[in-house]
């Protein structure tokens, strides 16, 4: 028997597994709709590599998750849309260890859709109230019960660190045909502490954030055209709202694939930029402070840097981080980050301007 229908069938001792199929583009886990004779459902490969605990993972999931549901309750939403819904192992967890992999399984969403590329600034609005949304929910969710799933993840500096490292080792041996792209990095190194100072001098308040806003991470409903759940909840830890902001900008606000060769086809479109930041703080301004309003003019410019960044870093490895499907993948990715960060540099003032008039 397939091994994916196997480890279905642990989760659902009473339905009979009729199919499953590859779902999504994630970089990190591997995702599966199951078909039953009952409903579908989604099982995940978790990535243990990268999330090593995974009791850890699945507890900050489960509660969050939680959270979400009683908020969603509370206003006459049907809580089962509005968030994942785990299912249980025959031991009581969340998950599975099967054959040295760890497993995940719940319920699909039905009649709802994702989007990978921009194609209507109104889905980029929609999925500014989402995110805008789920920061609302969790406002009153303790940052500190939260684990940490991946240390320093959106710890710009420390993500410049990793990446010096991956120059010097050079472990892929591609060092010398990149080095307009490490002088790109290491021109922008000043920058880079921009939000962590603050953060850690206490300015900066520590939220419970997302941080992989990625506008695939949104789920809309087919009757309505809007925000049903937001999804792929590993990396919800303590953080900043800019992280959220920025990540969303970052992929969103572009008509380019994060893999797009041609560069010429990478652009910045600040009417993408305004309809997620007005989405955005339509729902959750009111919990914004100065300093968080004063930075976020920065926030996509420095998530897309420490992406480019992380991206560089994965390829002068050897692509052991991102999964690629074709030679030099992450460097393609690489440079469409820096492409959209030299763009977005030019527009400082019109991002401060388009926050001004929706704050
Ligand atoms: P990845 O880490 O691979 O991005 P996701 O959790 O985002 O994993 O899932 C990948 C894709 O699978 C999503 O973009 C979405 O299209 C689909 N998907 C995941 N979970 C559900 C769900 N509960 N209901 C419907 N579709 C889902
Ligand atoms: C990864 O798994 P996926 O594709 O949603 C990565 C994000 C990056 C993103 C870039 C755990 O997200 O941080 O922004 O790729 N997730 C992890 O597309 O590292
Ligand atoms: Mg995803």
């Amino acid at each position: 028997m397939d091994k994916i229908l196997e480890v279905a069938s642990i989760f659902l001792p009473d339905e009979k597994i009729i199919s499953s199929e590859p779902l999504g583009n994630g970089h990190i886990n591997s995702t599966f709709l199951i078909k039953t004779d009952k409903g579908q459902y989604t099982l995940q490969k978790i990535n243990t590599s990268i999330f090593a605990d995974v009791d850890g993972l699945m507890s900050n999931i489960q509660s969050v998750t939680h959270h979400i549901r009683k908020k969603a309750q509370a206003i006459g939403q049907d809580p089962q849309r509005a968030t994942l819904h785990f299912l249980s192992a025959p031991d009581g967890k969340k998950y599975i260890f099967f054959d040295g992999d760890a497993y995940r399984m719940y319920k699909f969403i039905d009649s709802a859709f994702t989007i990978e590329k921009m194609e209507n600034p109104e889905h980029f609005y929609q999925s500014g109230i989402a995110f805008g949304n789920f920061a609302q929910d969790l406002s009153d969710f303790d940052a500190s019960k939260l684990n940490e799933t991946i240390k320093n993840f959106h710890n710009t500096p420390s993500r410049y660190n990793d990446f010096e490292k991956a120059v010097e080792n050079n472990l892929s041996g591609r060092l010398s045909e990149v080095s307009s792209e490490v002088e790109f990095v290491r021109a922008r190194r000043a920058f880079m502490s921009m939000f962590m100072d603050r953060l850690n001098d206490g300015s900066l308040p520590m939220r419970v954030t997302h941080n992989d806003t990625k506008l695939n991470n949104v789920l809309f409903d087919e009757k309505t055209g809007k925000p049903a759940a937001v999804i792929d909840l590993d990396t919800v830890m303590p953080g900043s709202y800019l992280f959220d902001f920025g990540d969303a900008i970052r992929f969103g606000a572009t008509h380019a694939a994060e893999d797009e060769k041609n560069l010429s086809l990478v652009d910045f479109d600040l009417g993408l930029y305004e309809s997620f930041t007005k989405g955005y703080l339509e729902t959750c301004a009111k919990s914004l402070t100065k300093v968080e309003i004063d930075l976020l003019p920065y926030a996509s410019i420095m998530l897309t840097l420490e992406c480019g960044m992380r991206f560089l870093s994965d390829h002068l490895n050897g692509d052991t981080y991102f999964r690629i499907s074709r030679e030099g993948h992450n460097l393609d990715r690489a440079r469409t980050q820096f492409k959209l960060v030299s763009e977005m540099e030019k527009h400082v003032d019109d991002m401060r301007n388009i926050i001004q008039k929706y704050i």
